[in-house]
Order: structure tokens, then C-alpha cells, then sequence
């Protein structure tokens, strides 16, 4: 028996995450494997967007305005590498809508023609999500809700019609919700309080009245792993889908965020791989969004961090890959220069996290590798 890519990398990466580890054996037993070679070798000097689009997926990265205006080097290695910008922070409300009645597109514009300058795409994140909302938001009513909304969708998307490739048009509706209502609908969100669930899908119809050729997405997060929270999370982002299928919303893909943690041993891939199976059955598209990997609870030592970081974007991404409805790879962020897990989910230890393809002195790492050789790897769309 001839192993896929895949099961010879569930073998050894679960001689490397130890017990806890859940794959189907059932495919592997008794197979001698080993786990990729420590130093992740690549072939080739092309970028990770070139072997990306070799295979005919979108390699991409999120980057703020802060960083790529005032860190030219980092500029350069946002742009050598990636074939899609997706502005970190510059696209939301809290951003964008200083007031009710005013719109300020200065730094999304500017990161709109970086994008373009650099020949990369550029995707829209997010048109309603229950954070980084303007204080004024607030003030809103179930009697001018629908209208408010409505405009603010209608004014960003018709700003960037004709050089956007998709939008994040709702965030997190599920999953970041911890309660237990039946759908998991994230029910103490603002819009979901003055509308009902029908905001996402009126929010999809003004998306796609403002530009009918954008792809339109819905992106959530805690959709990897398989834990009891992960698995009812999938479950009803499959049901939502279905929902808006259902209205007739303009949805065309799901964005699947993959904030990883190299620590976990609970992913599946069986499960995850079967997940996109539905959804790609659903005829969405998929995009890998929101990349990075953890390694909050990783020992100090470089090398055996970098590794480990490295195995856990090799092992998603390749059973991922496998899944030819996945059609771009986007990492939140490109170097450890400026992650948010810098801030957000700090080591105890104090040192500098390792979690993006680039260390912070702008150096590639085994993930710029583990990345790299799952795009070399991937079956062609
Ligand atoms: O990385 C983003 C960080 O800089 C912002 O402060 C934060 C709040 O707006 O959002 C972070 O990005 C989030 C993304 O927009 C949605 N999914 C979770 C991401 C990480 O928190």
C-alpha cells in the first residue's frame, strides 16, 4: 500500500505530539514513517506565493497599516511573498466610522493601492463582527438598525467594487460564543439583538447588491480541533451555511480561521477533513484565513519551538490542501516583528513568541518551510 502525503504525516506527527493525539490509525498500522526531516528542507528559491499559485491557490497575509507604512523591510518581505493583503484592523467599523455620517478610508486606501503597487489582491475584513465597533454604534435602535447597517455595507463595499477579491462580510456570528443556545448563535452581539439572525443574512444581500462580482464569505474561528466546543462549533457553521443557502443570500465561500496552537494534540484530521468535504459538498469555496500558531505552551528552547511550530502548519495545511475547494492560504501576519499574540496570548516565560513564518529579525523560520513545502505537496486546483 502506496501512504498519501497525508496519512504518512498523521503517523509521524503523532509519534511527535505523543498519546493524546486523535488520527485513524486504521489506514497506517504497521507502517514504519517517519516524521518530516527536522530541518523542513525546501526545493527551489520561489516564494510561498509562487508555489501557491503553482498549485493554483492564494497565498496571502493579514497587514496593518502601522507596520507596512512606517517598516520598509518589512514591507519588502510582505511583498515578496504574499499574493493577497487582507488589512488587519483598517477595515472595521471602529476604523472606518469615526461618525455616523462619515466614512474615513485613509489607511485602507492606502493599504488598497500598497496591494496593488505589489500585485497582490486585496480582501475585505469584516463587514459586521461583534468587535472593534465605534462607540456610537451604541446608540443604535431596532428602528434604524436594518437602515444603518444596510449603509455602511453599501458605501465600503461600493468603495472598493472592482479591486476586491472577497469579503469577510460577517465574523464570528458562532463560534466565539461560549453559551448554549440550539443554532450557537453568538446572541448577545448587538445586531443580533436588534435583528435577530437576520442580520447576517441582510448583511449578505447588501454585500452583494454593492458588488455582485466580490466573493462573498462568512469567517469563524474554534473550527479545528477536536474538542466538544470545536465539534458543535462545525456543526452549526454547517447549519448557518445552510441557512443562508436556504434565503438565498449571496454566499460563496467560508473562511475557516486558523489560529492554532503547536501544543494542542487535539486536532483530527479526519474530522477537519470532513468538514471541508461538507462544505466544499455545500458548492462553497474555502479559505484558510487568520493563520498562526501558538507556542504559548511550547518549551524556551528555539529549535524544539520552531519545530513544533513548523509540524503543526505542516500537518493542517496538508491535510487542508487535500481539499481542492481550498483556494488561498492567509496567515495573520507575516513576521513575529507584529503579531498579535505578541499582546494577546503571551508565554510566561516572557520570551518573544515564534509563530509566523518570519522571526522577528525578519529571518525565515522551519513555518516559512512547513508553509512552503505543504503548497509543493498540495494537488492542483
Ligand atoms: O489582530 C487583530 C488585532 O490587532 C486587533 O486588536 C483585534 C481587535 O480588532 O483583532 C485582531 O484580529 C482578529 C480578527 O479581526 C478576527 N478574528 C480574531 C483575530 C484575532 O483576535
Amino acid at each position: 500500500m502506496k501512504l498519501s502525503r497525508r496519512q504518512t504525516l498523521q503517523l509521524g506527527f503523532g509519534a511527535f505530539l505523543g498519546a493524546g493525539c486523535a488520527h485513524d490509525m486504521s489506514q497506517v498500522t504497521g507502517l514504519a514513517l517517519s516524521e518530516p526531516p527536522k530541518d523542513f528542507p525546501v526545493k527551489g528559491q520561489l516564494s510561498l506565493k509562487q508555489r501557491a499559485a503553482a498549485k493554483g491557490i492564494i497565498f496571502g497575509a493579514a497587514g496593518n497599516y502601522q507596520a507596512l507604512t512606517q517598516d520598509t523591510d518589512y514591507a519588502q518581505v510582505f511583498a515578496e511573498n504574499c499574493g493577497m493583503l487582507v488589512p488587519e484592523n483598517e477595515l472595521k467599523w471602529a476604523a472606518l466610522r469615526p461618525s455616523p455620517d462619515r466614512f474615513d478610508f485613509t489607511s485602507s486606501d492606502w493599504l488598497a493601492q500598497f496591494a496593488k503597487q505589489h500585485g497582490m489582491l486585496f480582501r475585505g475584513h469584516t463587514l459586521v463582527w461583534n468587535q472593534s465597533n465605534p462607540e456610537w454604534l451604541k446608540d443604535t435602535t431596532a428602528q434604524n438598525a436594518e437602515q444603518v447597517l444596510i449603509k455602511h455595507i453599501d458605501t465600503v463595499v461600493k468603495h472598493y467594487a472592482g479591486r476586491i477579491h472577497s469579503w469577510d462580510v460577517v465574523n464570528e456570528a458562532i463560534a466565539a460564543d461560549w453559551s448554549k443556545r440550539d443554532d450557537r448563535l453568538h446572541f448577545t452581539t448587538q445586531w443580533f439583538k436588534l435583528l435577530d439572525k437576520n442580520y447576517i443574512d441582510i448583511a449578505f444581500k447588501a454585500a452583494g447588491a454593492a458588488d455582485p462580482n466580490a466573493m462573498l464569505v462568512y469567517n469563524d474561528g474554534y473550527l479545528n480541533y477536536d474538542t466538544p466546543h470545536d465539534n458543535e462549533a462545525r456543526a452549526a457553521v454547517l447549519k448557518l451555511l445552510e441557512w443562508l443557502k436556504s434565503r438565498n443570500a449571496p454566499i460563496h465561500a467560508l473562511g475557516v480561521q486558523g489560529h492554532l496552537d503547536a501544543a494542542d494534540k487535539r486536532f483530527n484530521q479526519k474530522k477537519f477533513r470532513d468538514f471541508l468535504s461538507e462544505v466544499a459538498g455545500m458548492g462553497l469555496k474555502i479559505l484558510l484565513t487568520e493563520l498562526d500558531v501558538s507556542d504559548r505552551y511550547l518549551p524556551a528552547d528555539l529549535e524544539v519551538r520552531d519545530r513544533a511550530v513548523a509540524q503543526t502548519y505542516e500537518e493542517y495545511l496538508s491535510v487542508a490542501l487535500d481539499e481542492r475547494a481550498v483556494i488561498a492560504v492567509l496567515t495573520w501576519g507575516m513576521s513575529d516583528r507584529y503579531t498579535w499574540l505578541t499582546n494577546y496570548s503571551p508565554r510566561s516565560d516572557k520570551l518573544p513568541v515564534r509563530v509566523l513564518p518570519y522571526g522577528a529579525d525578519l529571518r525565515r523560520k522551519l513555518a516559512w518551510n512547513a508553509i512552503a513545502r505543504a503548497f509543493d505537496a498540495a494537488p492542483k486546483r
